[in-house]
């Protein structure tokens, strides 16, 4: 657990910056105040005075034993020049367990501490490198599995986010510090800014804040991929289809109705963002109770993805057994899929009317496949249009929530000429949230759950 403001913060820490297991090469940073004399401890090499951004070459030495441990390159970063903003030394050594493991024993007998999870950008946080944003950026871009992905954790860790945050933060403070400004001198009767001047400001503020609020749909998609499930009656061939539309066998594929008992994933990458296909338990009245489970978590599935694939059987058209279950599909987010129109072309879709759009397709013939493919990118084009600086973590987004709450109450007050009390009550819960999301002011509750997320050497 990371708790500020102790000397751990003084420790010079050490960990594996890479990933773990077999590599070319391994990356092992070592950040603190100290990092340069306990790594010299191990590489004679490195000069008293080491250059910032400069890169050392030269063998390993156990301290005690003078055993060469490995051949490495060592790269310098100064205090103030680095990420931490501590001294910090980065050694690229062969990329074995055995050989990262011993260099680490070493530095840790050396006087290095292991650094614990998140904690090399928790210190860029602590020395003022990186804002709370940003630092979280770090993770969402170590986590990005999309290009989309990768460009808006890029962004919001150069500070595109943040500044928008500033710009609203500005605002709600110019309208507290001019209506206590008013409280001051209200005796005098001199008014520093009337109050269509503030709500001038509180409506552009209330503005940015609903426009970044309204990204966070978006943001949360290009973050975390974009969820497709597959539902139907039971052989309607949603397997088949997962199989076809992702390429390879994922799912195993029977005639027995029923086949299908739990969730199987298939991942795609489409117009720049992750899809991922879910395919699920068919949905029937049964007496299975493991079916039964399956059908319960199919029912939920439809809730929580961003679009459904509603399909069914051209064979046998839209059956009693569908009907009962049409109550739970929401519609506005649903494709009905007309599969197996290589048995039979005359189908009916007026049942199907409410859905988004129907498609007709054989999983088996691949009839329809490419123009089913061509709809789910225009949902997608449609769903995450063009890069902009958007909300994607859940802590940003509660956060505006409470300042947008704060400033819409606050409006009407201001207009009214309501108390300045209370008006001011308001703005500082605006402010504070706002702070809270940049890290401006923090407690270790929310230090620990940001960082903990972190993985180690991060
Ligand atoms: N002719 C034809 N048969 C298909 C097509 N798609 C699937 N099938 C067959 O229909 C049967 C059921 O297919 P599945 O993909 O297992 O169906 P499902 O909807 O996943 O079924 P459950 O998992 O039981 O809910 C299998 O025998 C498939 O080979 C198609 O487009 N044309
Ligand atoms: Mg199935």
């Amino acid at each position: 657990m990371i708790t500020s403001g102790t000397d751990r913060d003084r420790d010079t820490i050490c960990a594996l910056a890479t990933a773990h297991g077999l590599g070319a090469i391994s990356v092992i940073r070592v950040s603190g105040e100290k990092a340069g004399e306990i790594t010299r401890r191990l590489a004679a090499f490195l000069p008293e005075r080491p250059e910032s951004h400069k890169i050392y070459y030269g063998i390993l030495h156990a301290p005690q034993s003078g055993e060469a441990v490995d051949e490495v390159l060592l790269s310098y970063f100064a205090h103030g020049r680095s990420f931490t903003g501590e001294v910090t030394c980065e050694i690229s050594c062969h990329g074995s367990e055995a050989v990262v493991n011993e260099i680490l024993r070493l530095l840790v007998l050396a006087g290095a501490r292991p650094a614990e999870r998140g904690e090399f950008t928790y210190r860029a946080f602590m020395n003022g490198r990186l804002d709370l944003v940003q630092a979280e950026s770090v993770l969402a871009m170590i986590e990005s599995r999309s290009p989309r992905a990768t460009r808006l954790a890029l962004r919001q860790l150069q500070g595109d986010f943040s500044v928008k945050l500033r710009a609203i933060l500005d605002r709600v403070t110019w309208v507290l510090a001019n209506l206590e400004a008013n409280i001051d001198f209200a005796a005098e009767d001199i008014v520093v800014a009337n109050s269509s001047q503030l709500a001038n400001r509180l409506e552009q503020a209330i503005t940015e804040t609903k426009t970044l609020l309204a990204g966070y749909h978006q943001g949360r998609i290009l973050r975390s991929g974009f969820q497709v499930a597959l539902v139907g009656r039971p052989n309607a061939g949603k397997s088949s289809l997962l199989n076809a539309l992702a390429g390879e066998d994922r799912a195993i594929v029977t005639p027995i109705a029923g086949t299908t008992r739990d969730f199987v994933e298939a991942q795609l990458l489409l117009e720049g963002v992750r899809v991922t296909l879910i395919d699920t338990a068919g949905l029937r009245t049964t007496e299975d109770p493991v079916e039964k489970i399956g059908v319960e978590r199919t029912l939920q599935k439809m809730r929580d993805v961003d679009l459904i694939f509603y399909v069914c059987d051209a064979a046998s058209g839209v059956t009693v057994e569908d009907k009962a279950f049409f109550g739970h599909v929401p519609w506005s987010k649903t494709l009905a899929v007309v599969n197996k129109i290589d048995l039979c072309t005359g189908f009916e879709p007026a049942d199907l009317n409410e859905a988004l759009a129907v498609m007709r397709v054989s999983a088996a013939s691949a009839e329809g496949l490419e123009d089913l493919r061509q709809a789910l990118r225009a949902r997608l084009r449609l769903e995450v249009g063009e890069d902009s600086t958007l909300v994607s973590n859940a802590r940003h987004f509660r956060g505006l929530e409470i300042v947008r709450d704060s400033l819409d109450k606050t409006l009407p007050l201001v207009l009214d000429e309501d108390s300045p009390d209370l008006i001011a009550l308001e703005l500082q819960t605006a402010i504070r949230a706002l702070y809270e999301i940049l890290g401006l002011t923090y407690d270790d509750q929310v230090m620990d759950r940001v960082f903990k997320e972190f993985c180690l050497g991060k």
